[in-house]
């Protein structure tokens, strides 16, 4: 049997979107995935894009909804001391970013892989990957109960923080940088308006807070708690009662408590591997690095990754060049930096870290510059919509 261009470790946003834009050229793929669809569906992460990522869905052709119902967003909200601040990202960037859930963009890649008859296999289990230092790689995995094996000439290792690709590479060949944060987000989504037509950054004496949405009825709230803190002790009034303790007035006042549909703790942490390439085996996103959500990075870096290992790609198969592919890791990993080096520095702009009075005056008056300095309020702005490719 002929060998498979490309396999492609996790069906998240990397690997469907590598999966998607890869078949607009031609270029055949396999998604094998270890949970079922509907599981990977129901995960309730990211909401926020940079508008790079958005012109990358139109490029798959997996846009349409996305245009339709997601809400574009021309500014932001910091809030600290009682004071609120407006980010113009639109006026100082000429940037928008867009709101839409990845719940969203998971539907929308599945369904235009399905209609496009492309391969996935749900549920693979037990997920191999070996030769990567070769020019023929394999894959295997078992698919009720039987075992696969896959001849392939690229593996795209889209397989997340705990996945098996990275996890397979020598000790000796990969370098992993970490930062684990002493706190986690406690997450809640529920059916009830957002307090304020853009998103709001809170930095409080209580903790972190953020005021997010989905669409115009239902919100996104994330609230800093500790990291050993259990989602049992968080029942719904308690959320929203916190929640109130730590927004300005005015948006308190707006706050529309309601039943939760989802309701989560997630720790927080920055994790990079370095290089992002082992012969044929090129890791990409989350598989590759890790940053806490506060700059909304996550899901963006992700699709950056995918956009350039997509053109390195194609790139091979049009004209035998390695060109790109050599060049991936340094060039992805340049992005990777910048943007773990705003999520670290947002993070600890906003978070309550002790109740000593130091950092936190620190903290206020790094707010307070950002407020009263366009040349900071751009370099806020010019990393949050997202660096230039
Ligand atoms: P993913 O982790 O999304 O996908 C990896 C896929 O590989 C999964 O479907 C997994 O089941 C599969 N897989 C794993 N191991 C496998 C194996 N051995 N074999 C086969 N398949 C395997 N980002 C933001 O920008 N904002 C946020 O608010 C935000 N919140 C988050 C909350 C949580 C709890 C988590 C974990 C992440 C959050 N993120 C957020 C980051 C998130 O959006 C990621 O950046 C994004 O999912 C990255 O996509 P992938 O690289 O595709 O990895
Ligand atoms: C979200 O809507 O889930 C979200 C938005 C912005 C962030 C983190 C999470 O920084």
């Amino acid at each position: 049997m002929s060998a498979i261009q490309v396999a492609i470790i996790g069906a998240g946003p990397s690997g469907l979107l590598l999966s998607q834009l890869l078949d607009t050229r031609g270029i055949e793929s396999i998604v094998l995935e270890r949970q079922t669809r509907e599981y990977v569906e129901a995960r309730i992460r990211a909401g926020l894009l940079e508008w790079g990522t958005v012109d990358l869905l139109n490029e798959a052709g997996v846009g349409v909804r996305m245009m339709r119902e997601g809400l574009a967003h021309d500014g932001v909200e910091l809030a600290y001391d009682c004071r609120t601040h407006r980010i113009d990202l639109q006026h100082l960037t000429g940037r928008r970013v867009m709101v839409y859930g990845q719940t969203e963009i998971q539907k929308d890649l599945a369904d235009a892989r399905s209609a496009a008859g492309g391969r996935i296999v749900w549920e693979a289990k037990d997920v191999v990957v070996q030769d990567f230092d070769g020019r023929r790689p394999r894959v295997s995995y078992t698919h009720h109960g039987e075992r696969h094996e896959i001849d392939c000439e690229f593996i795209a290792g889209c397989d997340g923080y705990h996945g098996a690709t990275r996890a397979s590479v020598p000790r000796d060949k990969i370098t992993q940088h970490e930062r684990v944060y002493p706190f986690g987000w406690l997450g809640i989504l529920a059916d009830v308006p957002p307090v304020a037509e853009e998103l709001v950054y809170t930095n409080h004496a209580r903790g972190f807070a953020l005021c997010s949405m989905r669409s115009k009825t239902r919100s996104r709230y994330y609230l800093q708690c500790p990291l050993d803190d259990n989602i049992a002790g968080w029942p719904d009034e308690r959320f929203w009662d916190e929640l109130r303790l730590r927004l300005p007035e005015k948006y308190a006042a707006r706050l529309v408590a309601g039943t939760s549909i989802e309701k989560s703790i997630a720790p927080l942490r920055s994790f990079v591997a370095e290089p992002m390439r082992f012969g044929r085996l090129f890791l990409v996103g989350d598989a590759a690095h890790i940053v806490p959500p506060t700059g909304a990075k996550g899901l963006n870096l992700a699709a950056a990754d995918v956009r350039v290992l997509f053109h390195a790609i194609v790139e091979y198969y049009r004209s035998a060049s390695e060109t790109l592919l050599d060049e991936y890791s340094s060039r992805a990993l340049a992005r990777v930096w910048k943007a773990t080096r705003f999520s670290w520095w947002f993070t600890m702009l906003m978070h309550k870290f002790s109740d000593e009075t130091f950092t936190r005056k620190m903290q206020l008056a790094e707010l307070d510059y950002i407020a009263g300095s366009p040349a900071a309020a751009l370099a806020f702005a010019e990393n949050y919509v997202g660096l230039g490719f």
